[in-house]
């Protein structure tokens, strides 16, 4: 239906992106036939490790004594430090109202223990169902580590699926640490070396595919540090060039480079120590140009990299950016960023992927996305009514479809889905 002034058009592109069906690309979720890895609940969404930096700037608790507590009594110094003691108005903290919110909880009750005894009482399998209905999720992307050794054996162990938690094969470890992954390769009875000689890049190969072969990978991706170079003689760039470009080539598989992480900035913080810092594009245009006929997926950490990464994706067609990834993951910014990459790229690129670690983070993290994404859409297609141009529900349509999960899909090669 063609659409006639500014309040039909607010209704249609509110109403698209309600009912839209969202793949969600990069996560750290599992599904809950992975045990343990599957994480829920309260306890587990107050020591997210966005909320453990907040506490420890507002709390003065030794590190150490944080970390010898238990979970539960992390949570509850988390709870007390910024829901109580100080008013949750961060993003993650915010998060927190929101996932009360949309479940129906009372955001008001400052007893840990209500929140608590609600999570316990659910079932399951219902609840896994309406948190999937809730954010009107088609599916996710895991992070899945072959070299760690929890989830290794759940893989190994025989496992039972959940077709809506896709798998995506991360090779951190190869890339970042050969020295670690060499050893376990080597014990694993493949043949490498670790000055990469012999049948080191074939070994790699064989170990490459048969992860991608057992979890029915949908792509391979690595983090990245700030200094990634391409071309440096690092054994880094040696093994992507070596390994993983023939790989995923032959394999057809997009490689997700996520660029621009330094891990352990302040080590007390384990987990929540990470930073980050400005990355040079260079090393994807040198990976785009030469090799034209692998796909990348691209997110990048600093803001300083944001225009210029837009202007990159716009050089190659292989390459498609995706998500405002950890520290862009806040409204003000994935405001700005969705603005500019809609002008600059037209709706052929993925805005916005969740990373949650904890189930209930779909919810927030989605929610959050959706209001501000829609809004500047509302801003967008504005502009261009305004200079008599009709669009319709259709198109509206369409264009949140390939936004919010047919983008990927198109690029990873699945027309059907
Ligand atoms: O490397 C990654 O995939 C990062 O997203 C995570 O390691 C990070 O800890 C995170 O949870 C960000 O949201
Ligand atoms: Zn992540």
């Amino acid at each position: 239906m063609e659409i006639d002034n500014i309040t039909q058009l607010s209704i249609s592109v509110e109403n698209s992106i309600r009912s839209v069906k969202i793949t969600d690309i990069h996560t750290h979720l599992f599904s809950q036939y992975f045990g343990e890895l599957f994480l829920y609940g309260i306890d587990e969404l107050l020591t997210y490790h966005y909320l453990i930096a907040e506490t420890f700037r507002m709390s003065d608790i030794p590190y150490e004594e944080f970390w010898g507590m238990s979970k539960k009594q992390q949570a509850d110094l988390v709870w007390k430090t910024l829901f109580i003691d100080n008013t949750p108005i961060s993003e993650a903290c915010r998060s927190i109202i929101t996932i009360f919110s949309s479940l129906g909880l009372d955001v008001n009750n400052k007893n840990l223990d209500y929140y608590r005894s609600y999570f316990e009482s659910r079932n399951l399998k219902d609840y896994i169902n309406e948190v999937f209905d809730i954010v009107g999720l088609k599916c996710v992307v895991m992070t899945n580590d072959p070299f760690d050794s929890n989830e290794r054996a759940i893989w190994e162990s025989g496992y039972a699926k959940d077709i809506r938690f896709k798998a995506a094969l991360r090779v951190d470890v190869l890339l970042n640490s050969w020295d670690t992954a060499c050893a376990k390769l080597s014990a694993w009875g493949y043949d490498v070396h670790p000055d990469l000689s012999g049948s080191t890049f074939n070994e790699i190969q064989r170990f490459l595919i048969h992860w991608i072969d057992t979890i029915e990978a949908l792509y391979c991706a690595v983090s990245l540090p700030p200094d990634f170079a391409m071309g440096d003689g690092s054994v880094r760039s040696k093994i992507i060039e070596n390994c993983i470009i023939p790989v995923c080539k032959a394999k057809k598989l997009p490689f997700a480079l996520m660029i621009g992480v330094t891990r352990g900035v302040n080590p007390q913080l384990k987990l929540a120590g990470d930073s980050l810092g400005r990355a040079d594009i260079h090393a994807i245009e040198y990976l785009c140009a030469k090799y034209p006929e692998n796909k990348f997926l691209i997110t990048m950490l600093s803001l300083e990299n944001q225009h210029e990464l837009i202007v990159t994706t716009r050089k190659f067609r292989n390459l498609m950016l995706f998500g405002c990834w950890w520290f862009m993951n806040n409204p003000a910014i994935i405001e700005s960023l969705t603005k500019m990459r809609l002008e600059l790229l037209g709706t052929s690129f993925i805005p916005q992927h969740s990373d949650c670690r904890v189930f209930e983070q779909l919810i927030s993290k989605w929610t959050h996305s959706k209001a501000v994404i829609s809004k500047v859409l509302v801003e967008e297609y504005s502009s261009l009514m305004a200079s008599g141009f009709t669009l319709t529900d259709e198109q509206i349509a369409r264009d949140i479809h390939n936004l919010f999960g047919g983008n990927f899909w198109r690029f990873v090669g699945d027309y059907e889905s």
